[in-house]
């Protein structure tokens, strides 16, 4: 008997064993690359102090994805975590295919723990850099990484080769749990804890308490240049960054190449990468690379440390016994954010041509403001301003997630999950960024309305922040597109006078642009990706407050202008 049932044992791992080999040769035949993402808590320790963090395959930050231009791969995502998880793929496009793009209840259900779901990435247009991170709740605030989008075999970046490459990822740290951060701002009402640290790569730096020994080290050649790729993964903050005595140039942003250009420090939002060129051309010796925040909110508390890695050049020489710091601008230097963003340029050489739609068809004006909600009783879960709840909008509405995916809900025609009638302009005209504004204004409506958009469309987008509350900065972000922007400035954007000022010829071509503090930003773009795709500020407390909506786009009339069907493991609600 016993051999029998060895036998029977070998026969079925052989089954298993061809069962994978045909599943793997499937993915194989059809030229995809194939990753495996397990999502499990993991012990890390960082600030004097070791808690389990959300991983994925137990690094943090995540794994990079090293892919071409054009490519499609699969990720497997294992959910072996205790929360519900979701990926997304930031700023990749993933062209008729939403059903892989992953915002919770818009896209798909969570992956529930002990569940798995097999993403399709669908790389397009894109080229440079651009990230992963999770996209439920508060758990990007671990759950993230780089994803480095080659050129095309045969094709060159278009700017020399640099000698080396490194990924900068911009991250925050918390010393309690994220689930209890998250836990405690939703019943508090109040603003979330500020962090404790911000990170590159995950670590906080020399100028933290415990974490000398593990600061990030760059080793650098004299004379070398180097492509840093940098990315804004930090949960709640707009940060700046710079070299110390090193200019930097600018090449590329959301994975679109830009004209050259040079600064001592650059402004980067939540959910943005720049990528720039760095010349090792100072004496031999250490240099600090930084980053610290831009907080533009009055009033509103920040965590006011600044990370460090530290830029060292090879060889032997007598080193100065502290590396130097860089002069980042101050936390509320609004001028410097805004101008630096301001200055972002297209490429658009004969290679890089540029699509800026002219002729639009759809004109849409978003007002985008933090809220406040009465409190019947004042409680301790009241904790906003004179005792109210925080809130914020788009056009008044503050945005509920659904508890069936919307996506799912538009493709079978599921009623009572979302309502289409979202404001092309805000309900009410007012002085948007009037120092005082009447206490009415502050209560929105609730409301999960999106936009519906005709296929092909031609949409200009004018986001208009507002004072109401906290008059602050929102980067703006959309999925499933890329979108130029065309214009920006302070103040309430005026219909007449600033469309004259659009750069229609090299706008920079992005996928999160921070509307500036009581500023204005207006993006143009074609909706011609069929599909439902999420639109939220990238502040993550703002987007959990209900600064979201989405569009849905239209198919078109031809079978390539429509929305491929859905993957069979979708994860059910
Ligand atoms: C904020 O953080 C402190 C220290 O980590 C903690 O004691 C406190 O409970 C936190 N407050 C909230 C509202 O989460
Ligand atoms: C630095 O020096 C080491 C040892 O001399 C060498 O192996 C390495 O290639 C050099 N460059 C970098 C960037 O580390
Ligand atoms: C950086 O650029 C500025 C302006 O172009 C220039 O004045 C300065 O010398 C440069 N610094 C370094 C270290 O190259
Ligand atoms: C940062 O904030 C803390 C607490 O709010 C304060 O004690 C400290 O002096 C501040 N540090 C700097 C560099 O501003
Ligand atoms: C480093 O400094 C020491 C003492 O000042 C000197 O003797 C040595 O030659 C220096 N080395 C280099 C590489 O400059
Ligand atoms: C920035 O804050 C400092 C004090 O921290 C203040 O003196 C300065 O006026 C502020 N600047 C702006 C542009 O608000
Ligand atoms: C705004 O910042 C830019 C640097 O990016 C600087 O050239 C300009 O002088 C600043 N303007 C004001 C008014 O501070
Ligand atoms: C007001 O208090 C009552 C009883 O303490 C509670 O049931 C209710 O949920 C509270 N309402 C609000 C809006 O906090
Ligand atoms: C709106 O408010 C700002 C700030 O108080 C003020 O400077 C501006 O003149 C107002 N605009 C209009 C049109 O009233
Ligand atoms: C808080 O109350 C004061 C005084 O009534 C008012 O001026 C202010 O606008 C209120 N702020 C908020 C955010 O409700
Ligand atoms: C969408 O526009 C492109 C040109 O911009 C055109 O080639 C295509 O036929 C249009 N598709 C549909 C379905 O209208
Ligand atoms: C996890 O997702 C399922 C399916 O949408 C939902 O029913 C459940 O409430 C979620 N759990 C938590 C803790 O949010
Ligand atoms: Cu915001």
């Amino acid at each position: 008997m016993f051999p029998v049932k060895t036998n029977s044992v070998l026969l079925l791992m052989q089954i298993m064993l061809g069962l994978l080999v045909f599943a793997s040769m499937v993915l194989h035949c059809q030229g995809l690359s194939r990753h495996t993402f397990v999502v499990k808590e993991t012990p890390y320790t960082r600030l004097c102090s070791t808690k389990n963090i959300l991983t994925v395959n137990g690094k943090f930050p995540g794994p990079t994805l090293q892919v071409r231009k054009g490519e499609t791969i699969v990720v497997d995502v294992h959910n072996k975590g205790d929360y519900n998880i979701t990926i997304h793929w930031h700023g990749v496009k993933q062209p008729r295919y939403p059903w892989s793009d992953g915002p919770e209840y818009i896209t798909q259900c969570p992956i529930q723990p002990g569940k798995k779901f097999r993403q399709k990435v669908i790389f397009s247009s894109e080229e440079g850099t651009l990230w992963w991170h999770a996209h439920s709740d508060f758990t990007r605030a671990t759950v993230y990484g780089a994803i480095i989008i080659h050129p095309k075999k045969g094709t060159h970046y278009p700017f020399p080769k640099p000698y080396a490459e490194f990924p900068i990822i911009l991250g925050e740290w918390w010393k309690q749990g994220i689930m209890e951060l998250y836990e405690t701002f939703r019943l508090s009402g109040g603003d979330p804890n500020v962090s404790d640290a911000y990170t590159i790569n995950g670590q906080p730096g020399d100028l933290y308490p415990c974490s000398k020994s593990e600061t990030v080290k760059l080793m650098v050649d004299h004379g070398k240049t180097y492509l840093l790729r940098i990315i804004n993964a930090a949960l709640q903050d707009i940060l700046f960054f710079a070299v110390a005595k090193h200019n930097i140039t600018v090449v590329g942003t959301d994975a679109s190449y830009t004209k050259p250009l040079t600064t001592d420090y650059i402004a980067i939002s939540p959910g943005q990468t720049i990528d720039v060129l760095m010349k090792a051309n100072q004496p031999q010796g250490d240099y600090y690379m930084a980053a610290s925040v831009y907080s533009s909110a009055a009033g509103v508390t920040y965590d006011n440390t600044t990370t460090t890695a530290i830029l060292h050049y090879n060889g032997t020489y007598n080193a100065s016994s502290r590396p130097y710091l860089p002069n980042l601008p101050s936390y509320n230097d609004t001028n410097a954010s805004a101008s630096f963003t301001g200055k972002l340029r297209s490429l658009a050489d004969e290679d890089h041509p540029i699509k800026v739609p002219l002729n639009i068809s759809t004109k849409l004006f978003y007002a985008a403001s933090v809220n406040t909600f009465p409190c019947n009783n004042r409680t301790s879960y009241c904790e906003g301003p004179n005792g109210t709840r925080l809130a914020a909008s788009l056009n008044n509405i503050s945005f509920e997630l659904p508890t069936t995916d919307i996506l799912k809900a538009y493709y079978n025609h599921i009623g009572g999950v979302y309502g289409d009638q979202f404001p092309s302009v805000p309900p009410l005209l007012f002085n948007f960024t009037a120092d005082y504004l009447p206490s009415f204004l502050l209560t929105p409506k609730i409301g999960t309305e999106v936009k519906v958009l005709e296929y092909n469309s031609t949409v200009e987008l004018v986001f208009q922040g507002t004072n109401l509350a906290a008059g602050t900065d929102h980067p703006m972000h959309i999925h499933g597109y890329s979108f130029y922007v065309v214009g920006w400035g302070f103040g309430n954007f005026d219909k007449d006078k600033d469309p004259l000022g659009y750069n229609l010829v090299d706008p920079p071509l992005q996928n999160t642009i921070a509307v500036p503090k009581n500023g204005w930003a207006t993006i143009r773009f074609k909706a011609n990706n069929p599909g439902v795709w999420f639109m939220h500020c990238h502040l993550e407390r703002h987007l959990s407050w209900g600064m979201d909506s989405a569009f849905i786009v239209k198919n078109g009339d031809y079978p390539e202008a429509q929305l491929i069907s859905p993957p069979p493991d979708m994860p059910p609600c």
